[in-house]
């Protein structure tokens, strides 16, 4: 047996992961589409803010009653149900997944769900992915709209450390900026950063705590007819 044969066939085997994931992530876009769905994949560090800012948007919508938007949120973690309970709360319908082992969702978990549930029924499907700034990068999952969100205290050059992610992204969102005093980062060389990873990003800073400039990001959301 040559001697580099196993660690080929792994590589192969994970081409094949990536294209068969592509593929169903393809088939989850359709069905979004059919079914007159605005999807988001919101990917980003552990704890950078993604439920909060979640938390955020779903209140606004729900704040607005001509807007009746039906949402189901789709939560993935490595274990506990937090992060749907925090969504239930605020009054959106939530479905957590627990990926046990794995560091980020799939297309075929996501195809589990859109196709065992009445699709129907709803407007907006939000997936908040892992808190991984890696593993989200192999695995597209057929959304409309991906959203990357960091925070200040992941260090100034968290950004520049996961380019892919933010190449891969249409929004990039640098939160809990209430702390700039306290954690030494420069926020325009942040910003700098992603605009020079993918200019094509639309950036928002925000503090989910204090709610700065959450409103501009939610009506940026609602003006493109995101959400
Ligand atoms: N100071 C400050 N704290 C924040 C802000 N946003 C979120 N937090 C806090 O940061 C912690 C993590 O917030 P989450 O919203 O759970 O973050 P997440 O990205 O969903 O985390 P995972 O799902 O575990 O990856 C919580 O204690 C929040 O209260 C912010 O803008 N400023
Ligand atoms: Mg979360």
């Amino acid at each position: 047996m040559p001697k580099n044969e196993g660690f080929s066939r792994i590589i192969e085997l994970n081409e094949d992961l990536i294209k068969n994931n592509d593929l169903l992530a393809a088939e989850n876009r359709k069905t979004f589409i059919q079914n007159n769905i605005k999807s988001f994949d919101i990917v980003g560090a552990i704890g950078a803010g993604k439920t909060s800012l979640l938390e955020e948007i779903i209140k606004k919508i729900r704040q607005n009653k001509d807007n009746g938007k039906r949402i189901l949120v789709i939560n993935g973690d490595v274990a506990t149900r937090i992060d749907a309970d925090r969504i239930e709360k605020c009054g959106a319908k939530s479905i957590q997944i627990n990926t046990a082992r794995e560091c980020a969702l799939n297309s075929y978990h996501i195809s589990q769900v859109i196709n065992n549930i009445d699709l129907k029924i709803f407007d907006i499907v939000f997936i908040e992915n892992v808190g991984n700034l890696i593993c989200p990068s192999d695995f597209i999952l057929g959304v409309e709209t991906r959203m990357v969100v960091v925070s200040i205290t992941e260090g100034e050059w968290v950004i520049k450390k996961h380019p892919l992610l933010f190449k891969m992204s249409d929004i990039a969102v640098i939160n809990k900026i209430d702390l700039l005093d306290v954690v030494d980062v420069n926020l325009d060389e942040m910003i700098h950063d992603a605009e020079e990873i993918n200019p094509n990003l639309k950036i928002f800073t925000t503090s989910a705590k204090t709610g700065e400039n959450i409103d501009e990001f939610i009506n940026y959301l609602v003006a493109e007819n995101k959400i």
